[in-house]
């Protein structure tokens, strides 16, 4: 089998186990939005925990390399009544899967850029996530909400600090958050801060605006 059949094999395999996780309450008419929202980063960074922190509050402390990408889907309280249907991908940092990215990160309105603080080479590889996704989004880069996270800051041995992480996020034009997923310390907050943005953005998006055409105003020939 070539390389694009493995990977598609692997795609289809992993979103056909996908899961979904509705907690809609009374009177719920449907959501507001629907975002999808993608997690990119070098692979041991903890992308999968933080995932799973968001959906089922968990932490699991085990290593298990996503492969291909995973699939899962949340309702999130946007306050007043409004909901939004999160599509989160968390796709895999390996290198032999980076080819499939592009593909993640089709239509996507949110999109985290993993990093470990207490690895600097997953912090230097920000900009090579934040060049995939330039490159690799078929949307105007700008109608996207894109943050910055470091993840694990319950650890002592930081290699990167707040200042630098934050520096990184400004320079790139995205939102900077510190989160663990061990202990949820940040994960809310990196979630609504990375939402809300969306929100912001779709709200704000240019709109196409269509020539109106004024019955009546037509100018009649050989009128004085
Ligand atoms: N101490 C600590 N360990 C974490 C945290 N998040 C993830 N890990 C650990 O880091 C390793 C890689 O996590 P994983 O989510 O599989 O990384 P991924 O490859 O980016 O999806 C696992 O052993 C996790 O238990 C965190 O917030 N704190
Ligand atoms: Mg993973």
């Amino acid at each position: 089998m070539n390389f694009f059949k493995k990977s598609f094999a692997i795609v289809f395999a992993s979103v056909l186990s996908l899961c979904t996780c509705f907690a809609t309450p009374p009177g719920y008419e449907g959501p507001e939005h629907i975002f999808k929202v993608v997690f990119l980063g070098d692979s041991g960074v903890g992308k999968t925990c933080v995932m799973n922190r968001i959906v089922n509050d968990v932490f699991l402390n085990s290593h298990n390399p996503t492969v291909g990408v995973d699939y899962r889907v949340v309702t999130y309280d946007l306050g007043s009544g409004k909901y939004a249907h999160l599509k989160m991908w968390d796709t895999a940092g390996q290198e032999v899967f980076r080819g499939l990215v592009p593909m993640y990160l089709r239509n996507s309105q949110c999109v985290l850029l993993v990093f470990d603080v207490t690895s600097r080479p997953s912090f230097e590889s920000i900009r090579y996530w934040f060049e995939c996704v330039k490159n690799g989004v078929d949307q105007d880069l700008s109608q996207i909400a894109i943050s910055v996270v470091g993840n694990k800051i319950d650890l002592p041995n930081r290699e990167v600090s707040p200042e630098e992480g934050l520096n990184l996020a400004n320079l790139l034009n995205a939102g900077y958050f510190e989160v663990s997923a061990a202990t949820k310390e940040g994960i809310q907050e990196a979630l609504m801060g990375t939402v809300d943005e969306a929100v912001e953005k779709y709200n704000n998006r240019p709109r196409v605006v269509e020539p109106v055409r004024l019955e009546g105003t037509a100018k009649k020939a050989g009128c004085c």
